[in-house]
């Protein structure tokens, strides 16, 4: 019998919390290490679906956790059917609502069950969706670093061989963005692209005040220069301004999405795998991006991020992030600047089980 009758028997919740080498600073906060929600979906086989939520603050850790805990007897002697499954848990949490820690709880969840078809199929995410694994150009985070921090971390970018960096931008002026960036250009010669991201720090009017000053200095795309979900407010931003506008980490399922579509709010968009609701969310974006011609890239979660990218018609750039390299037991490859998913399980993710013992909270 085909796999699909293969029943989910138990599901398994950690938390972690990994530290960081260097705090990543931007100009909506600061994020020092990296707390995870690991869960692992177990079937009747024995075959292992995991994946990992990152909260972004301790304080959201084991509420996340416990929640998702929590969706057990939902899927338990279920068939593991990650569509059916999410489709049916958005339903039952209606009233509650799918935003916040409930949906990267039910992301968790989706990217887990996912992980565990392709497994128990011996493939890859990539080779399950029908799509075979594309070279995806990667590019590194630089933290809100000031003028020689940023060059610095530029600098190594360049030299691993990235062709894509992007800072974390927004000083009190705008001449000091434009002096970050160009000690970042200095130091990383004329090929590689230069992103910044304002973590939604601008009003529309700064924004457009501050963006039109760096117009000529062929940034290829600036980032939440507003509130992410304040739509008009990135349109009006995109219209007066040359600069592609970026936008999307922070919408919260494919109607977020596809509000931001209906309201021209930015040239591309970038889903977060975890807030536009798993592999499930993604491949709607996916979708929706494909029929307007919009360019796609990721934000963090960088493994299964590279395979999902490969079955992304409008596929643009992969945010690269080491952050949880360490409890990961083959993190994504970075070859010359392009990351490379052939050969992966499932979604790539497997656990290096001796640092997530070390790290477990
Ligand atoms: C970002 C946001 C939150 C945590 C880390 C990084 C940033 C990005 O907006 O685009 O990576
Ligand atoms: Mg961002």
């Amino acid at each position: 019998m085909a796999n699909s009758t293969l029943i989910i028997r138990e599901l398994r919740v950690r938390t972690v919390c990994v530290p960081m080498e260097h705090p990543h600073r931007t100009a909506s906060g600061v994020v020092s290490e990296s707390p995870l929600v690991l869960t692992d979906v177990v079937t009747e086989d024995g075959t292992v679906g995991h994946s990992i939520i990152f909260t972004y603050t301790r304080a959201a850790l084991k509420s996340t956790a416990e929640f998702l805990a929590n969706l057990e007897p939902f899927i338990v002697d279920q068939a593991l059917a990650p569509r059916e499954i999410s489709r049916l848990l958005a339903s039952r949490f209606r009233l509650l609502g799918t935003q916040g820690l409930v949906g990267m709880a039910l992301a968790g969840l989706d990217m887990a069950l996912w992980d565990a078809v392709a497994r128990s199929y011996q493939t890859s995410l990539v080779r399950l969706l029908g799509g075979v694994e594309k070279p995806i150009p990667a590019y590194g985070a630089v933290g809100y670093d000031g003028v020689e921090g940023s060059a610095k971390t530029a600098e190594a970018w360049a030299k691993a061989g990235f062709k894509g960096i992007k800072a974390k931008i927004g000083y009190a002026t705008v001449a000091e963005d434009l002096e970050v960036i160009r000690a970042m250009r200095s130091a990383t010669g004329g090929d590689v692209e230069i992103m910044i991201d304002y973590n939604q720090s601008l009003t529309p009017q700064q924004a457009i005040n501050r963006i039109r000053v760096l117009d000529d200095e062929g940034l290829t795309w600036v980032e939440e220069p507003t509130l992410a979900h304040d739509y008009r407010g990135h349109a009006q931003i995109t219209r007066e301004v040359s600069t592609p506008i970026q936008c999307g980490e922070n919408w919260w399922g494919t109607l977020d999405m596809q509000h931001a579509i209906d309201a021209n709010a930015s040239d591309y968009m970038m889903p977060d795998v975890m807030k536009i609701g798993g592999v499930s969310g993604w491949l709607g974006a996916a979708e929706l991006a494909q029929t307007k011609g919009i360019m796609l890239s990721s934000h963090l979660w960088p493994e299964v991020s590279a395979q999902l990218l490969s079955v992304t018609p409008t596929a643009h750039w992969l945010e690269y992030c080491d952050w949880w390299n360490s409890i990961v037991a083959e993190p994504l490859v970075i070859d010359n600047g392009t990351a490379s998913t052939d050969c992966q399980l499932g979604t790539g993710v497997e656990w290096n089980e001796s640092a997530v013992e070390k790290f477990l909270v």
